[in-house]
């Protein structure tokens, strides 16, 4: 059967059974958003200064859909179903009742908006103002999984007012203005721009393994998210994660599951809370660290980490994407008894992140399981 004429199935599990059907996102149109409380984005030295905002480069923008393009071009040769985006005019300025926006983000990175758990995609509040209606870009292909497969659940968190109360005031003031020591007492404390006005979370900082979500909170995902999460899946145990790291957003250049029974984790971003790797110790997990990556700089207007390296796609159990030049992890994984894709990806980066990023499961062909079947109290 050839990935076009599947029937459209909705199911996934977790981050490594075997993928049959998943969304590539696209480059076309992303901006440098401009002011919001969110973010403070900051490109002085590639004319993009604080408080400026506007597209990407048309040159990087090509580059990043030809890569894009051909990474969708492996996938679909392997047999998978890949489908696209469809990308709206993100220099247009939004509003609600509440606010008004200069400018939108983009749509290269599914995976922060759309949280495949079982038969359902959950569409994800986000917590930024510019990425409010990125979810419109998903609508079409959403629509029409709903036509295909009956037992699709289409779901979509509560919509965030996202109005002044939502953010701390003079939270950047703070942290600018503070030593490295206050800032990591900050971020031991996850005390993030974020309040606990509502229920806020992206879709990327959930690591789905089975019953158990890991999730993360971080600049984008609050509490109040978690706990709606933890309502929302009464079938499965939702684990709150943090770990060192300064401005955290998303789990997965952090913690990636590889296959039942081994996960991949970031040897500087440690779990604050020791009970996380207990568990995975008590259910015979090996935790493997990262290797750095090979790059020394990142990408010009870029908001990502250079963890990216470590942002794989797991085809299956035996089968990953990695970044075309990140040879240190691949070895990694080689002795792992992994077949590895290489896939040139860096240049994606400033559109919102790696090979993770840039994808959404629609269909991974397995069951829900209990990998975590010892778990501790209060975790
Ligand atoms: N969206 C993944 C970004 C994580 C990181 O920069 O480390």
């Amino acid at each position: 059967m050839t990935e076009s004429s599947q029937k459209t199935v909705v199911s996934s599990w977790n981050e490594w059974d075997p993928l049959k059907h998943v969304i590539v996102g696209r480059a076309d149109g992303t901006q440098i958003q401009s002011p919001e409380p969110a973010v403070q984005l900051d490109f002085p030295d590639q004319g993009y200064p604080l408080g400026t905002s506007g597209p990407l480069p048309e040159e990087m923008e090509e580059k990043a859909d030809e890569l894009l393009d051909n990474f969708a071009a492996i996938l679909k040769k392997r047999g998978i179903r890949v489908d696209r985006p469809t990308p709206l005019d993100f220099s247009q300025a939004i509003n609600t009742p509440d606010w008004s926006q200069g400018n939108m983000f983009g749509c290269m990175p599914p995976r922060d908006v759309l949280l495949t758990v079982g038969n359902e995609i959950l569409e994800a509040p986000m917590s930024f103002r510019s990425r409010w209606f990125e979810y419109l870009c998903y609508r079409p292909l959403l629509e029409q999984y709903y036509k295909e497969d009956t037992h699709f659940r289409w779901e979509t968190a509560p919509k965030p007012r996202l109005i002044e109360q939502t953010y701390k005031k003079d939270f950047w003031e703070k942290w600018n203005t503070s030593s490295e020591e206050e800032q990591w007492r900050i971020t031991e404390n996850s005390d993030w721009i974020i309040t606990e006005t509502e229920p806020l979370f992206d879709a990327a900082d959930v690591a789905r393994f089975g019953k158990d979500l890991f999730v993360q909170k971080s600049m984008v995902t609050n509490d109040a998210g978690i706990e709606w999460l933890r309502r929302h899946y009464p079938d499965h145990r939702v684990h709150r994660v943090t770990y060192r790291e300064m401005l955290p957003w998303h789990i997965d250049a952090t913690l990636i599951p590889l296959r039942p029974g081994l996960v991949l984790v970031n040897p500087e971003r440690y779990p604050l809370n020791k009970a996380h790797n207990e568990l995975f110790k008590k259910n015979d997990w090996e935790l493997v660290e990262a290797p750095k990556s090979v790059r020394k700089e990142k990408m010009p207007l870029c908001t990502c980490s250079l963890w990216l390296n470590m942002n794989c796609l797991v085809i299956d159990p035996k089968t990953i994407c990695v970044e075309a030049l990140e040879t240190p992890m691949m070895e990694l994984l080689y002795k792992y008894g992994f077949e590895v894709i290489p896939v040139p990806l860096f240049e994606v980066s400033p559109f919102g992140g790696g090979l993770h990023c840039a994808t959404a499961d629609v269909y991974r062909e397995g069951v829900l399981e209990d990998y975590f079947p010892n778990q501790l109290e209060r975790f």
